[in-house]
């Protein structure tokens, strides 16, 4: 449900000459098994347009902006991230849409689990069914 899908604050250290965002082992619910980034998205791309189904994810703008577009099938929600110490919990089940990345973005991606197309729901209708 899109309920489950939260922003979560993840510690840091604070330092006139530099902060660090730190995600130690046991903080997230989920055990992270793969990193991933996406970077040099154009302004006009939309990235995702899917649904995993076992897959958590973690996502921080670790630069810029953007937004997700969360649905479950009945309820949407629209998530703007934009600040380095505020990352975004995405539970399985749940459609994403990644748009309006301002210049210069990059979103780093947290995930339970490696790449696997077969976790992928790529067709609305066919999640929408699913539900
Ligand atoms: C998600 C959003 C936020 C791989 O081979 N390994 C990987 O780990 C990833 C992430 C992608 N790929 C391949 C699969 C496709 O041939 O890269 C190509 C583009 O992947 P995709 O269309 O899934 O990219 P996005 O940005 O739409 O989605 C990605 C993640 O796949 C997805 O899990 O939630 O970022």
């Amino acid at each position: 449900r899109v309920e489950d899908c939260k922003i979560i604050e993840i510690p840091k250290v604070i330092n006139p000459e530099g902060n660090i965002g730190i995600l130690e082992n046991g903080f997230l619910p989920f055990e992270t098994k793969r990193v991933y980034y996406l970077y040099d998205v154009p302004s006009d791309a939309v990235r995702g347009g899917h649904a995993h189904k076992e897959l958590y994810q973690f996502l921080i703008p670790v630069s810029g902006s953007f937004d997700v577009m969360l649905h479950d099938g009945i309820q949407q929600k629209r998530v703007f991230l934009n600040k380095p110490d505020k990352g975004l919990l995405i539970v399985p089940g749940i459609w994403r849409e990644l748009e309006n990345f301002a210049s210069g973005s990059v979103c780093l991606v947290l995930a339970s689990n490696n790449y696997k197309e077969s976790d992928y729901i790529r067709d609305f209708d066919q999640f929408l069914k699913l539900q």
